[in-house]
C-alpha cells in the first residue's frame, strides 16, 4: 500500500458541475450509471483521473458518443484528451450483497445502504472520490416494491412505478457537496414523523426510520434532534437549511452514525433506545451523537475538509459543538469529566504509541485508520483551547467569519484559525502548532510559597514530546484557583491588578506570581483540563483531599480523586499485597456516601476507582499484575469498610424511574452503591442484587449484572440466564450481554469466548456484535485478556484473521490493544508480538491492518 502526504496536495485538475446517478438495485449485480457534467480547472490537457474499487465498467460514453481512449490501472480509471467541458457517461455493476466492509453500497439486515466517508465513494462508481471536489447530485433509485423506502440526500421530486413492476425514486439535493456526503437507502422500515419550526419560522419534516417494530424505541432520538436543532440557533445561530431531515438506523454499521447531507444513516445502537432496553448511559449517548451529526450539516457539511488531513477541521469542531451541547442541557463537569477520561486513557495511550499523529497527520495509507481519538477527541481539545483564548463572544465572532468566508467551500485547519484570529484580533500563530505536533506535551508546575512577603509563586515548565521539532514551545492556556485554609477561593493579584485565572504559558520556563496571599494556599492546577498535557505535581495526600472537598470545579475535584488514587496505588508498589488506603481516604469517600447531596452522578464518580488504563497510563511499563491486585484489595477494602454506608445510601434513594437529570443521578449513585454491596456477600444483599436485575429499567438491571460479574458473585451465572433467555430477540440488549460474558474474569474466560462465537445472536459480520464481545474482553477483562500464556492474544489474533477478509475497517480498530505492545513486561510483550507478526505474513493483509501492524513492529 501506498502514503499520501499532505505536502503533495494538488487541486483537482476537473471539477464535476453536476452528477446524476441511477441505481438499479439488485444483490448480486447493481447497475450504477454516472452522468458528469465535467470542467477543466486547468489549460492542460491532463487525463482525468477517476477512482473506482470493486467495479465492473460496462460502458464509457463522451457527449453521447461511446468513448475508447481510456484505461483502467489498478484502483484508477484514466482517460484522456477528455474536451475543456464535457458529459461523461459511465455504467458500472456491483454486488451489494457480497460486500461485507460495509463501506460503498451493501445489502445487510435485509436494507441497501451506504457509507462513503472517506473513500466509499469509489467503491459504488468511477469518480474523482476526494472531499474537494462539489457538486450537485440528481439521484434515482430502482428497486422491487418490497423495498418501500427509496431514500437519497435532498428532496424527493418524483417517484412512481416502472413498467417491469417495481418501483423509483427521484432525489434532488441542491446543495454542492462532496462525494462522501452521498448516501443511499432502500428497505422496509417503520418511520416516525414529525416537524421542527425553525427560529426564522420555516417547517421542516423530520423522518426517523427504523426496523419494523421499533417505533416504540424512537421518541428519544427525535426528542434529542429536535433539541440538537434549537440549541445550534440559540448557541451558533445556525439554521437548517433543507426541507426535510432524515435519520436511517441499520443494524450493520462500522462507524456510530455519518452525517451525510439531509440522509443521516446510524447504526441502530444510536439511535433505538427505551427504558426497558436502553441505559441512562445510552440515552447519553444517543443524544449527543444525534447532536453531532446535526451539527455537521454546518460544520463538515457546509463547509468540508480540503483533503482528508483536514478531517480534525470538521470533527475536532463538531466534537466540541456537541460536547458544549451535551454540557448545555445537562451537567458540565460530568461531561467534562466522560471527555478527559477519554483524553487520558485512549487518547495519551495512542500519543505514547507507534501511531502517533497530529491532530493533523502528516501521513496516510488508509485514512479509515485516522478516525481516532487524537483527530477527534484531542480536535476538540484543541478548539477548546481557542475558546478559553478567545472566550465566547469573541469564538462566536469567529464562527460567523468562518461561515461567511467558506460557505460551500472545501477549507483547511489553517483557514479556521485565520477567521478565528482575524475575528478576535488575538494573534493564534504560536497557537498553531497544536496542529503540527503529535505526542502529549508534558508540564512541570513548581510552586513557592513567602510566607513574609505573602507572595506566591508558580513555576511552568513544559516539554514538548519527543521527536518534535527545535523550538516547538506551545502556547497553552493553564487555568488555575488558589484556595485558602478553608477552602475558599483566593482572588488572584499582583501589584494591584486583578490576573486572569488562566494563565498564557508560552515559554518554556516561565514564572507568574501572585501577592497578598496570606498562608500557603492550594493550587488547584489545570483546571478543568484547560490544555490536553501531563501534569507532572507532588501533591500531598492532604492538598489532594483539600482539593477534592474544595476546589470550584466540580472537574477538579473528581481531578484530585483521580490523582488520591493513582498516588496511592504508586506507594503500594511495593508491596501489592498489603495495599491499603488511608484512613482519610476512607472517611472522605465515607462523607460523600453519608452526605447525599449536591450532584449524586458527581458523588457516583467520586467513590468510583479510576479505570486500570487511567492507573496503567502511570507506567512506562505497565505493572498488570501488581496494577490488578492492588486495586482489587482498595474496592474489597472500601466495600467492606463502607459497606453499611453502602446499603443506607442504596436503601434511602429512591428512583422514580424517570429520565430526568435526578432520577439518572440517582441511578448512577445507586448503582455503584450495588458496585461495592456485590462485593460482600450476604442474604440482604442478595435480594437487593435480585430485586434490581429483576427491574423494568435497562439501568438498573445492568448495574446488578455488571456488580454480580465483577464481584465473581455465586447470582452471576443465573443472573446472565435469565438474562439470554429474556432478550435473545432483541440483538441490540443482547451486545449488553456479549459484553457481560466478556468481562468474567475466570480461567474458563476464552473458551466461554469461543463457546459464544456459536451463539445464536452473534455474527462475526456485525461490527457491533464483534465490539460487544471481543472488544469488551480486550479492553476491559484485564486479567484475561493479559494472561501470561498469551492466550487472551492469541483469541484476538485469531478474530483479527477472521476479520481482515471480512471488514478490514474493524479489524482495524480491533487491533488496537496490540498497539501499545512495547509498554508491556517481556513475556506479554513477545506474546503480543508475536501475534502482529502473525499478521504481519497474512496474505492479503488489507491496507488497514498493514498501516498499524507495520507501525507497531517498527
Ligand atoms: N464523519 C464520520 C462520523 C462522524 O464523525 O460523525
Ligand atoms: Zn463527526
Amino acid at each position: 500500500p501506498q502514503a499520501q502526504y499532505l505536502k503533495d496536495y494538488t487541486a483537482p485538475n476537473f471539477s464535476i458541475e453536476h452528477t446524476e446517478l441511477t441505481f438499479d438495485l439488485q444483490p448480486l449485480n447493481t447497475k450504477v450509471t454516472a452522468l458528469l457534467t465535467l470542467k477543466r480547472t486547468t489549460h492542460e490537457n491532463s487525463a482525468l483521473v477517476l477512482d473506482g474499487i470493486d467495479l465492473q465498467l460496462i460502458e464509457l460514453e463522451v457527449d453521447n458518443t461511446p468513448y475508447s481512449n481510456y484505461k483502467v490501472e489498478g484502483e484508477h480509471l484514466i482517460i484522456n484528451d477528455l474536451p475543456h467541458a464535457c458529459q461523461l457517461k459511465m455504467v458500472t455493476k456491483i454486488s451489494p450483497q457480497t460486500n461485507t466492509s460495509l463501506e460503498g453500497l451493501y445489502l445487510s439486515g435485509g436494507a441497501y445502504c451506504t457509507q462513503c466517508e472517506a473513500q466509499g465513494f469509489r467503491k459504488i462508481t468511477y469518480f474523482m472520490d476526494r472531499p474537494d471536489v462539489l457538486s450537485t447530485y440528481d439521484v434515482t433509485i430502482i428497486a422491487d416494491k418490497s423495498f418501500k423506502q427509496l431514500l437519497s440526500n435532498g428532496n424527493e421530486i418524483d417517484s412512481g412505478e416502472t413498467q417491469d413492476g417495481r418501483h423509483f425514486a427521484k432525489w434532488q439535493d441542491p446543495f454542492k457537496k462532496p462525494s462522501y456526503l452521498f448516501a443511499l437507502v432502500a428497505g422496509d422500515f417503520d418511520v416516525l414523523k414529525d416537524t421542527y419550526t425553525t427560529k426564522s419560522g420555516r417547517e421542516i419534516e423530520l423522518a426517523l426510520f427504523v426496523d419494523k417494530g421499533n417505533l416504540s424505541k424512537t421518541p428519544h432520538a427525535i426528542n434529542s434532534l429536535k433539541k440538537a436543532m434549537q440549541w445550534d440557533e440559540e448557541r451558533f445561530d445556525l439554521e437548517y437549511d433543507l426541507d426535510i431531515y432524515m435519520i436511517v438506523a441499520v443494524d450493520f454499521f462500522n462507524m456510530g452514525a455519518m452525517e451525510n447531507k439531509g440522509l443521516n444513516v446510524f447504526n441502530s445502537k444510536c439511535v433505538l433506545a427505551n427504558q426497558e432496553t436502553a441505559t441512562d448511559k445510552d440515552y447519553h449517548t444517543i443524544e449527543s451523537i444525534v447532536g453531532h451529526e446535526y451539527f455537521h450539516n454546518w460544520t463538515g457539511n457546509r463547509v468540508t475538509c480540503r483533503d482528508w488531513f483536514q478531517l480534525s477541521l470538521k470533527e475536532g469542531l463538531t466534537v466540541f459543538r456537541d460536547q458544549e451541547f451535551s454540557s448545555d442541557l445537562g451537567s458540565r463537569a460530568l461531561n467534562r469529566i466522560d471527555a478527559v477520561k477519554v483524553m487520558r486513557t485512549h487518547q495519551f495511550s495512542e500519543d505514547a504509541g507507534p501511531m502517533a499523529h497530529p491532530i493533523r497527520p502528516e501521513k496516510v495509507i488508509e485514512m479509515n485508520n485516522f478516525y481516532t481519538v487524537t483527530v477527534y477527541d484531542k480536535g476538540a481539545e484543541v478548539i477548546r483551547m481557542m475558546h478559553t483564548l478567545l472566550g465566547e463572544v469573541n469564538f462566536q465572532k469567529g464562527m460567523q467569519l468562518y461561515f461567511e468566508r467558506h460557505d460551500g467551500q472545501a477549507v483547511t485547519c489553517d483557514d479556521f484559525v485565520a477567521a478565528m484570529s482575524d475575528a478576535s484580533a488575538i494573534d493564534l500563530s504560536q497557537f498553531k502548532r497544536w496542529y503540527n505536533q503529535s505526542g502529549t506535551p508534558r508540564l512541570k508546575a513548581i510552586q513557592h510559597y513567602d510566607q513574609e512577603k505573602q507572595l506566591f509563586t508558580l513555576t511552568v515548565e513544559q516539554s514538548a514530546p519527543l521527536n518534535q521539532p527545535d523550538n516547538s514551545n506551545l502556547h497553552i492556556p493553564f487555568a488555575i484557583e488558589l484556595l485558602n485554609e478553608k477552602g475558599e477561593s483566593t482572588a488572584l493579584t499582583y501589584q494591584g491588578e486583578q490576573q486572569d485565572h488562566v494563565l498564557n504559558v508560552t515559554e518554556q520556563t516561565q514564572t507568574f506570581t501572585f501577592d497578598s496571599i496570606e498562608s500557603r494556599p492550594v493550587a488547584v492546577l489545570l483546571e478543568d483540563f484547560s490544555a490536553p498535557c501531563i501534569l507532572n505535581q507532588q501533591n500531598s495526600e492532604h492538598d489532594l483531599l483539600h482539593i477534592m472537598r474544595f476546589a470550584r470545579s466540580d472537574f477538579s475535584r473528581w481531578d484530585a480523586q483521580q490523582q488520591l488514587f493513582i498516588k496511592a496505588v504508586k506507594e503500594a508498589m511495593d508491596a501489592p499485597e498489603q495495599a491499603k488506603l488511608s484512613d482519610n481516604v476512607i472517611t472522605a469517600l465515607r462523607v460523600l456516601v453519608e452526605a447525599q447531596s449536591g450532584d449524586l452522578a458527581l458523588i457516583a464518580e467520586l467513590i468510583k476507582l479510576p479505570s486500570f488504563d487511567t492507573f496503567a497510563a502511570e507506567f512506562e511499563i505497565i505493572q498488570v499484575d501488581e496494577i490488578i491486585t492492588i486495586t482489587t484489595r482498595f474496592e474489597q477494602q472500601i466495600a467492606t469498610q463502607l459497606a453499611s454506608e453502602f446499603l443506607s445510601c442504596y436503601n434511602s434513594l429512591v428512583d422514580d424511574g424517570s429520565i430526568n437529570a435526578n432520577a439518572v443521578a440517582i441511578r448512577a449513585l445507586k448503582g455503584m452503591c450495588l458496585h461495592y454491596l456485590a462485593k460482600t456477600q450476604n442474604d440482604e444483599v442478595s435480594s437487593i442484587i435480585s430485586n434490581a436485575a429483576d427491574s423494568s429499567n435497562m439501568t438498573n438491571v445492568l448495574a446488578a449484572l455488571s456488580a454480580v460479574v465483577k464481584a465473581s458473585h455465586p447470582l452471576s451465572g443465573s443472573l446472565l440466564n435469565h438474562f439470554d433467555s429474556q432478550w435473545r430477540h432483541d440483538v441490540l440488549v443482547m451486545d449488553k450481554w456479549f459484553a457481560l460474558q466478556a468481562m468474567h474474569a475466570d480461567a474458563d474466560a476464552i473458551d466461554n469466548i469461543k463457546a459464544l462465537y456459536e451463539h445464536p445472536s452473534f455474527d462475526f459480520s456485525n461490527p457491533n456484535r464483534v465490539r460487544a464481545l471481543v472488544g469488551s474482553f480486550s479492553h476491559f477483562n484485564t486479567s484475561q485478556f493479559h494472561r501470561e500464556d498469551g492466550k487472551g492474544y492469541e483469541l484476538l489474533g485469531d478474530l483479527l484473521i477472521k476479520l481482515n477478509a471480512i471488514n478490514p475497517q474493524n479489524a482495524s480498530r480491533m487491533l488496537t490493544p496490540f498497539m501499545s505492545w512495547k509498554r508491556f513486561d517481556e513475556t506479554r510483550a513477545k506474546a503480543m508480538k508475536a501475534q502482529l507478526q502473525r499478521l504481519a505474513n497474512l496474505d492479503g493483509l488489507s491496507a488497514d491492518l498493514y498501516e498499524k501492524v507495520e507501525k507497531a513492529l517498527n
